[in-house]
């Protein structure tokens, strides 16, 4: 039996795959809604194909509970948030994980960290509590690389790596996953593991803050960034990714500052990737003033933000640059825009409207802060607005660009 711990973005799909393909699973998670909404057969947050996997899973062995169970295989998909001023990780969630498995399990259990963590985290927080508690277990770190708005192909599709101490464990872990995932499993050790996951989301974050910077550049000189990027990436050695009004996620926006805060001084390049992308929403704010300016524009009342999501066609808001412009907006003590999101359906923002109509009625000027299928699909519905569109996806005589 296989016990998934935390039932959110990534332990969830990875408990109902694993049961879809005949493994034994329990899923544990501390909130005891989640846990009876599960058990109904009813999906907590949105993604492609996730419904379908909970009935699937459902038809084979797999329960939701609140408890860890007593087995010799763990899987822990808690959050690792960091701490704002050191930019360091909080392991808090791992270690009270690891604390409660570590009173159940049984002898010899192979625990598995899918959580993301920062180089040396295992060593250094994780592995004293199994030598206090004197139980001999085998710690692995298997980090996921699943991206959400497409979770469940990639689960089966993507290659991944398992961290482990010795080859034997390491085998044990790789062949759980290849129940269900076709990729290839590079089995390696646990720092290396551990280090490959943040580099791998500090590239992309690099790589998106070059497109944000030359966003400026170009601004400044009246170039057209999009042409340019598009050209610049028929080269065949060239790939730069798209520019936008920040970086949002869970991911992606917090794991490079793990390795700024762990390596100060050597982390530079990162460092500069992190502070441009945190400044687009700031930017966003100054394309917004500028084209009112432009335009003898007056009324913020009358500006609508499109999209409160950290991406397109997700429900999740965590660190989302709509959030953190309003949060400048705030810091500034300034307020009044009006913001829309088809996936987000409860109010968690006071300017938030939950109806489209609406919304689109109540504004005049319009900013696309994020590329969800339903503007794509509504595009009549603002073809008299100005629009400042944050991800190129409109054209016409009053949208602006970044
Ligand atoms: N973004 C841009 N321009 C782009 C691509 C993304 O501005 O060209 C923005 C998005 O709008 C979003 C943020 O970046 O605000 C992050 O989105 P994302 O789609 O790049 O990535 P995540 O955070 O959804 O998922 C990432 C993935 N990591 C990599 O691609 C290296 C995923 O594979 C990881 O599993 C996930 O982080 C994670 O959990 O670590």
């Amino acid at each position: 039996m296989i016990n998934v711990i935390g039932l959110g973005y990534i332990g969830l799909p990875t408990a109902l795959i694993l049961a879809a393909h005949g493994n034994r699973v329990v899923g544990t998670d501390y909130s005891k809604s989640l846990v009876e909404q599960l058990n109904r057969g009813v999906i907590t947050f949105e993604e492609e194909g996730l419904e379908y996997l909970l009935e699937s899973a459902m038809k084979y062995d797999i329960v939701f509970t609140t408890e860890y169970q007593a087995t010799d295989i763990y899987i822990i998909a808690v959050p690792t948030p960091y701490d704002k001023n050191s930019k360091k990780i909080d392991p808090s969630f791992i270690i009270n994980a690891i604390q409660s498995v570590l009173q159940v399990c049984h002898e010899g259990a192979v625990v598995v960290i899918e959580s993301t963590v920062s180089p040396g985290t295992i060593e250094k927080h994780i592995r004293p509590l199994t030598m206090h508690d004197g139980k001999d277990i085998h710690l692995c770190h298997a980090p996921e690389r699943i991206i959400p708005g497409n979770m469940v192909y990639e689960l089966q599709h993507n290659s991944r790596t398992v961290g482990a101490d010795n080859c034997c464990i390491g085998e044990q872990v790789k062949n759980m996953y290849a129940s269900f995932c076709k990729g290839e499993i590079v089995v390696t050790d646990i720092r290396t593991a551990e280090m490959t996951k943040v580099v791998e989301n500090a590239f992309r974050d690099i790589n998106i803050a070059y497109a944000n910077e030359l966003v400026k550049i170009c601004r400044s000189d009246g170039l057209n960034v999009y042409e340019i990027i598009r050209i610049a990436n028929m080269h065949p050695r060239v790939n730069i990714l798209a520019p936008g009004p920040g970086v949002g996620g869970h991911c992606i926006s917090v794991d490079p500052w793990f390795l700024v805060g762990d390596y100060p001084g050597l982390a530079n390049i990162i460092l500069a990737a992190r502070n441009i992308n945190d400044s687009m929403p700031e930017y966003v704010l100054d394309r917004i003033h500028s084209i009112m300016k432009e335009r003898s524009f007056m009324d913020v009342s009358r500006i609508g933000l499109y999209g409160l999501t950290y991406k397109e066609d997700v429900d999740d808001v965590r660190e989302s640059p709509t959030l953190q412009l309003l949060e400048s907006m705030e810091r500034h003590l300034s307020n009044g825009l009006k913001v829309y999101d088809p996936c987000v359906k409860k109010l968690i923002v006071k300017e938030q409207i939950l109806d489209f109509n609406e919304f689109i009625s109540e504004i005049d000027f319009l900013v696309i802060m994020i590329a969800h299928t339903h503007i794509k699909e509504n595009f009549s519905k603002i073809k008299d607005k100005v629009i400042l569109d944050t991800r190129y996806i409109v054209s016409g005589e009053s949208v602006y660009y970044l």
